[in-house]
């Protein structure tokens, strides 16, 4: 009996030692900022959450500061800022893939790491890109999730958020892609609309397409703000019934129109997660552990360990999909 105790404890020791020796590998005081695409959107609050929980952990510093909108260059004075402050590393979801580039190249210039998560910038402005799922199977997931709402025919519209955001444009490219397949020969995409992550705009364009388009049957909406303002609009709406919508959403700002029938099923993965590796990504390219490079690999806590692939991408995980089968599961 003993001797069992014994030998399935051995494993769970070695785990938690190989865990230690990753944290023992970060000096402690890394200041590390957080710069998200917007500090009021939820999906964000979530994801740099995740990051602070991180700092923690390895004994850093850490903060978060950001914008109130998701426009092309409100991070700029940002980053000037966190230059002059001295942080050790920024971690930044870019709201575009060029204008914050020359100031996260100053960053680099004076010796602070940059690392980009959830939304990158052109492979110059940053050493790692940590991203959420990879960018091709979630583009197509969600056309696939689409067709199968809507019985592979009709009309569709994306809902997306600003016209510049990096990872959006990536998804929909795919989604275009997916669309090009002989199966979905039955489908149109008849408009791509910005609600710029913004609630109010969103939840303006969504009444804007149902009225456009008499014959819709449904909507993607690759980002949290609109998926969850389009539900809102559609919960009241005639429509209700007629248009799926999907997309991408947090189970806690979906659930209640998934229990109330305007949505059916949605995809995700957990935001918290994303921030706590980013940060992780970020302590160990501070702490000279990896510079970036292709194979290179670092220990990210409570996740273990993660490696840097092809343009220094480092990739969480598949996403979720939610319904009403196991939206109760998910708490974020
Ligand atoms: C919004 C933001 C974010 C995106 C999620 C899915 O919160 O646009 O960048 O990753 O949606």
């Amino acid at each position: 009996m003993l001797r069992k105790v014994q030998m399935l404890a051995l494993p769970m020791l070695l785990a938690t030692l190989m865990a230690g020796v990753g944290a023992a590998e970060l000096k402690k005081d890394l200041k590390i900022a957080f710069l998200p695409k917007q500090i009021n959107n939820p999906y964000e609050v979530i994801a740099d959450e995740g990051g602070m929980t991180a700092i923690k952990e390895f004994g850093g510093i850490g903060k978060v500061v950001g914008p109130s909108d998701a426009g092309a260059s409100s991070q700029v004075q940002y980053v000037n800022t966190l230059i002059t402050q001295k942080q050790h590393a920024i971690v930044i979801a870019a709201n575009d893939a060029n204008a914050v580039v020359p100031y996260l190249k100053k960053a680099q210039a004076a010796g602070i790491k940059v690392v980009t998560f959830d939304s990158d910038t052109s492979p110059d402005g940053r050493q790692i890109f940590v991203n959420q799922a990879d960018s091709e199977g979630i583009g197509r997931a969600q056309l696939q999730l689409l067709a199968k709402l809507i019985g592979g025919e009709g009309e569709f519209a994306i809902l997306s958020a600003t016209p510049n955001a990096t990872n959006q444009n990536t998804w929909i490219k795919w989604m275009q892609e997916e669309l090009k397949k002989p199966e979905y020969a039955k489908m149109k995409l008849v408009k791509v609309a910005y609600g710029n992550d913004d609630d109010q705009k969103s939840f303006v364009e969504t009444q804007g397409l149902l009225q456009a388009y008499p014959k819709l049957k449904g909507i993607i909406s690759p980002t949290t703000v609109g998926i969850s303002a389009a539900a809102r609009y559609l919960s009241t709406s005639p429509r209700k019934g007629q248009v799926a919508i999907t997309g991408l959403g947090t189970p806690n700002q979906m659930r209640a129109f998934v229990k109330n029938g305007t949505v059916k099923a949605f995809q995700l993965w957990d935001p918290g997660q994303l921030g706590y590796l980013a940060a992780y990504a970020a302590a160990h390219l501070a702490a000279g552990n990896i510079t970036g490079k292709e194979g290179e690999s670092f220990d990210a806590g409570k996740l273990g360990k993660r490696t840097v692939g092809k343009n220094g991408e480092v990739v969480l995980g598949p996403p979720t999909t939610f319904d009403a089968s196991n939206i109760d599961n998910f708490n974020f």
